[in-house]
């Protein structure tokens, strides 16, 4: 008996929470806001056929465990698009979070375009790029094809958004050299410096979008379809966001949240493991190594000169 009343309580101090919150952000728009407005706009403009992705009931808005914190999700799909999908977290000055990935159909080799903008009280964590589907310094031709005529703009970007310093260095295989990995330290700078960047950055690769042609080629699609897999692979299991997600809204959920929204194809997109792609992992008892990262942290500067060769100063 208690535990039903103590149920009905709870639905009833998330509804609260929920209008109190919904009454707020009228007056009090989030951090990150203006962006995923003008990206979702920007997506209805470029591109054609676009339609939502259906989100299981319990990833929309999803109310975090302490009552206060929202997440919001939102999806779409079109022709080219396999999934849109965008995560913004709003817990007021504690914590603002854009996290966007767009992933073209495996027809297409196009980047994965990918925003991790993380704001606390304190700092500013800012992530933005193109990811390369395809090892850029294998792959020359595809380094060509996508990033040689942004270099101009990423050079733009880079000097009024510093690199960050140090970080985890497996990211770096997924990074494009025009990256933008930066820790602002003005709240200003979302607005002023970051929003400018993610316009541009989002522009470019619509315009990739509008030109690219599907292959038909079985082998290329499939190759497309194997690298999304492993990037997907490498975010759902070593995600930096994951121990945050598990704090906001517990284990179980932040776990199906990680592989069937924020990661969506991880289970689909092929049958390989971790392991399989990165068997550097590997314990001595057959297990994934808990450690974000074996290689630890490297890469104090920008690996990449205004040309875009990768010569890392280490
Ligand atoms: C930090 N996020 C980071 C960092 C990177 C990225 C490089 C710096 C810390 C590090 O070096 O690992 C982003 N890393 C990426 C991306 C790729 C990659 C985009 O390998 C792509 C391949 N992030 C979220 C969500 C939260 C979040 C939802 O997406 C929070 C709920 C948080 N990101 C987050 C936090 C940090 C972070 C808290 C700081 C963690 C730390 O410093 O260890």
């Amino acid at each position: 008996k208690k535990s039903r009343s103590n149920n009905r309580w709870d639905l009833e101090a998330i509804r609260g929470v929920r209008a109190e919150l919904s009454c707020t952000r009228a007056k009090n728009k989030g951090l990150y806001d203006d962006f995923l407005d003008f990206a979702v706009e920007k997506l209805h403009q470029h591109v054609q056929e676009i339609s939502k992705l259906p989100i299981q009931d319990e990833f929309s808005n999803m109310v975090a465990l302490d009552g206060v914190s929202l997440t919001k999700n939102c999806a779409y799909e079109s022709a080219k698009i396999r999934i849109f999908r965008a995560a913004s977290i709003d817990a007021g000055n504690a914590l603002q979070v854009l996290n966007l990935a767009i992933c073209a159909r495996p027809e297409y080799d196009l980047p994965i375009f990918c925003t991790d903008f993380v704001s606390t009280a304190s700092r500013n964590i800012i992530v933005l790029d193109l990811n390369p589907l395809h090892n850029i310094e294998q792959n020359p031709e595809y380094k060509d094809k996508y990033f040689s005529e942004l270099l101009p703009m990423a050079n733009k970007y880079s000097q009024i958004l510093p690199w960050g310093d140090k970080l985890t260095a497996e990211s770096i295989q997924f990074f494009s050299p025009i990256v933008i990995w930066s820790r602002p330290h003005q709240r200003e700078d979302i607005q002023n410096k970051v929003f400018p960047a993610f316009q541009d950055y989002l522009e470019a690769w619509l315009q990739m979008v509008d030109i690219a042609q599907p292959t038909t080629n079985p082998e290329q699609i499939s190759k497309n379809q194997e690298a999304h897999h492993r990037y997907l692979m490498w975010r759902a299991t070593k995600d930096p966001g994951r121990n945050m997600l598990a704090r906001l809204y517990g284990e179980q959920l932040c776990e199906r949240y990680i592989s069937e929204f924020m990661f969506n194809g991880v289970n689909t997109l092929g049958t390989k493991g971790f392991l399989d792609y990165f068997p550097e992992y590997n314990m001595s008892d057959g297990s994934i190594s808990k450690q974000r990262s074996v290689l630890g942290r490297s890469y104090e500067q920008r690996p990449w000169d205004s040309s875009g060769h990768f010569n890392p100063v280490l």
